[in-house]
């Protein structure tokens, strides 16, 4: 169980927020170090999982979604990775990083959609049990910067997360700056806006801090 404990770790933040540009550099900042790293993303990165993430980003027909749904679905694919992915590479000493986890559904389905808060974490702890990261990472940013640079990244139609309204990415930022203060253990708050050089350098430090010092 202390091996679940000591090499998972999570980043997470809004759409654009820099958590894909950041993961291989902590990646590579781990070999470097002789350390093998599991990169993975939610929803995804099993069979089931991209299905299920076709169907919540995707699926034209699936617009009608009711946020119990949606809630329900995100759980699955999260209780697929755990088991066939996440806990594996663990219990043979990989780390795992992870673009998103359990505080989205807390920040998007629960903040944000306002599903019944003890609900959905009542769920995200009824799928993950004790596979909870020892760090993660919050990138905060002002959802309308992160639009843009999304929007700058790729001319690709906004699927059905990101057809959302600009209230909605606010309310999802306040889920997780909530969280950030009531977890503060867990949780370190990075200004999205400072540079990725610097960024990477907070996120090296202070995974040195954690589990090298
Ligand atoms: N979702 C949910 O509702 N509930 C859940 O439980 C889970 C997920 C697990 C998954 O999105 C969607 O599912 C997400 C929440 C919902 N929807 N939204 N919104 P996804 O996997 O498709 O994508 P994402 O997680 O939102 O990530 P993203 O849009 O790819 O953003 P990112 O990875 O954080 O950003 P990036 O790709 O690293 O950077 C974006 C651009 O900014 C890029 O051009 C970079 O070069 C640039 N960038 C990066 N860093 C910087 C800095 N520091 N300065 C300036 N520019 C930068």
């Amino acid at each position: 169980m202390s091996t679940i404990k000591r090499k998972l770790i999570s980043f997470e933040g809004g759409e654009g927020s820099g958590k894909s540009t950041q993961i291989p550099l902590l990646e590579n900042y781990l070999r470097d170090r002789g350390e093998n790293v599991l990169s993975l993303r939610e929803p995804g990165h099993t069979y089931i999982g991209e299905k299920i993430r076709q169907l919540l980003q995707h699926d034209v027909h699936a617009s009608d979604m009711f946020p119990e749904t949606e809630l329900l679905l995100y759980e699955a694919s999260r209780a697929q990775l755990v088991r066939e992915r996440i806990l594996p590479a663990l219990a043979e000493g990989t780390w795992v990083i992870c673009d998103r986890f359990f505080d989205s559904t807390t920040a998007y389905q629960g903040a944000a959609r306002k599903l019944p808060l003890e609900d959905v974490q009542w769920l995200n702890h009824f799928t993950v049990q004790s596979c909870i990261p020892v760090l993660t990472f919050f990138f905060d940013l002002p959802p309308n910067i992160g639009q843009e640079r999304a929007q700058r990244r790729s001319s690709r139609p906004y699927d059905r997360i990101e057809n959302e309204s600009l209230n909605f990415f606010q309310a999802v930022r306040e889920g997780y700056r909530r969280l950030a203060t009531d977890e503060a253990r867990r949780f370190i708050t990075i200004d999205a806006q400072r540079d990725p050089e610097s960024i990477a350098q907070i996120i090296r430090k202070s995974v040195h801090e954690h589990f090298f010092s």
